[in-house]
């Protein structure tokens, strides 16, 4: 039998096969109604067709799939869907016409040109539209597929991962685009290859992402959460335990990803760079080869447990207490020890040069630290929940395993916020087994372990303790409560619907 991330995304011809034949089964149908109407309205035709993607939630794993480490996501129920009609050649308009059920989001437009530049200085919605576009045909050029002279495509999307929260709406825009491009041109790939395709689409927005995002949207099975490997990218199954629920919370603080990249997440990617090459250098590379062979942390993990080795410990963070400081670094002092600049390290890399500016200094210590402690949670979670422990243990070590990871991330990483500070003590003062942010960070959403049988009462605890002051200051309305408070099951993947 194939492997799942072999086959290709799934197509559809109704909509039971993704959503039930529950209650989602009827909000998907109205959903589809809604944008044929809007569609019909706005272009005067219907689309060809529809690709849908999920948002997830990160259940550990923060901040290392850049650095080579395995995560550990499951899909949510809330997804992006795009609707697209390819344009006939006679049709005289060539236009991407990008436009949004939600009144919210202007109809933007964009030329043709596959080569065009995405204008970051100016964030339009649409350009996550444009990176799917961008990526597809660079991925069609670079294997020689012909897809014909770019043509006009009209566009409808409709999304239901709220924005900035952590939940990867960005990605469920960019797989869902870059899937509904695809189809449109009678293509369709195997699962791991479109997952790595729409990674390096997501890179047009000027992040320097991993790949989690994308491997989960596209990969994802109804029941599993999945452990992602890279290089190259692999999905395995994870059954959670029964006993538990994850409980997604946002912190009503938004992230805006692509708006701070140079100080926040991209920031970080050049940290973790530096540590990886500073590592390297101090565990015998030449300064020279160091720069041009190290990416990651996990590229210079053999050479820090080779020395952890010598003091009895396969840990690699013993490298990293041994041979970096606590304290900040200066641009000045990493290069005294790579005798190049940062600037010449970076040159090929305008997103990095942006946060060579920003930064004041470099905390290669504790960044390093978390990338490696994190990565080793991530396997002790899976570990815990496929051993033999009772159930009761078991959720007691996943949820140990999560605050760690909060911890790291919040004093080590430094991408927590003040408002998730304050919501993982609220989750963790009402029973949550564990707690911590999830996705980014630096706002977003928190991902709690409860039991069970005590999610609703939890809930409503969240809601009196963490909402109600934020409900009565206007910062969300009490009707929208269910968009911010939820549990969820681990949904599934990608799909393409052709009725
Ligand atoms: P969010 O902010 O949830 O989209 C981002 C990255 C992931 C991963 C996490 C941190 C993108 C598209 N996603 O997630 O790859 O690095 O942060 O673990 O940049
Ligand atoms: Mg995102």
């Amino acid at each position: 039998m194939a492997k799942h991330e072999d086959l290709p995304v799934p197509v559809y011809s109704n909509l039971d096969a993704v959503y039930g034949d529950g209650s989602q089964l009827e909000e998907a149908q109205l959903r589809i109604s809604v944008i044929n109407s809007k569609f019909k309205q706005l272009f005067g035709h219907l689309p060809h067709i529809y690709a849908r993607a999920p948002g997830r939630v990160n259940l550990i794993g923060e901040h290392i799939d850049y650095e080579g480490y395995s995560v550990l996501p499951m899909a949510i129920r809330q997804d992006t869907i795009v609707a697209i009609r390819k344009r006939d050649e006679a049709e005289s308009e060539k236009l991407l016409t990008i436009a949004n059920v939600s009144d919210k989001y202007t109809v933007c437009t964009y030329p043709v040109d596959p080569d065009q530049e995405i204008d970051l200085k100016n964030h339009r919605w649409g350009h996550y539209f444009i990176c799917g576009y961008k990526g597809f045909h660079e991925y069609a050029k670079s294997k020689g597929l012909d897809i014909g002279s770019p043509v006009g495509l009209d566009v409808m999307i409709d999304g239901t991962v709220p924005t900035g929260s952590g939940l990867s709406s960005s990605a469920a825009f960019v797989c869902s685009s870059t899937i509904a491009i695809m189809a449109a041109h009678n293509v369709n790939l195997p699962k791991k290859e479109l997952a790595q395709l729409a990674c390096e689409c997501e890179r047009h927005i000027g992040t320097q992402s991993g790949g989690m995002d994308q491997a989960i949207s596209v990969m994802a099975k109804t029941g599993f959460a999945e452990l992602i490997d890279f290089n190259p990218i692999r999905a395995t199954d994870v059954q959670l335990p029964d006993g538990g629920s994850f409980v997604i919370a946002h912190s009503l603080a938004e992230s805006q990803k692509a708006v701070t990249a140079a100080t926040n997440y991209n920031n970080r990617v050049v940290e973790c760079r530096l540590a990886s090459i500073v590592l390297g250098i101090k565990l015998g590379m030449e300064p020279e080869e160091a720069i041009s062979k190290v990416k990651t942390l996990s590229d210079v993990e053999g050479l820090c447990v080779s020395f952890a080795g010598t003091r009895g410990s396969s840990d690699p963070t013993l490298a990293v207490k041994e041979y970096l400081k606590e304290e900040p670094y200066t641009a000045e002092e990493i290069e005294k020890i790579t005798f190049k600049s940062l600037d010449s390290i970076f040159a090929d890399s305008a997103s990095s040069l942006d946060v060579l500016k920003a930064a004041k200094h470099y905390k290669l210590f504790q960044r390093a630290s978390h990338v490696y402690s994190e990565a080793k949670r991530v396997y002790a979670f899976k570990d815990a929940v496929s051993s033999n422990a009772d159930e009761e243990d078991k959720l007691k070590k996943l949820g140990d395993l999560m605050n760690d990871s909060h911890h790291s991330c919040s004093v080590l990483f430094e991408c927590s916020c003040p408002e998730l500070e304050e919501l993982v003590k609220v989750c963790k003062d009402n029973g949550a087994l564990g707690a911590r942010l999830t996705g980014a960070g630096w706002g977003g959403c928190a991902v709690a372990l409860v039991k069970e049988s005590i999610v609703p009462q939890f809930i409503l605890n969240l809601m009196e303790q963490f909402y109600q002051s934020r409900i009565e200051s206007g910062v969300i309305q009490k009707c929208d409560l269910g968009l911010y408070v939820f549990a969820s099951k681990p949904s599934s993947g990608a799909a393409i619907f052709k009725f």
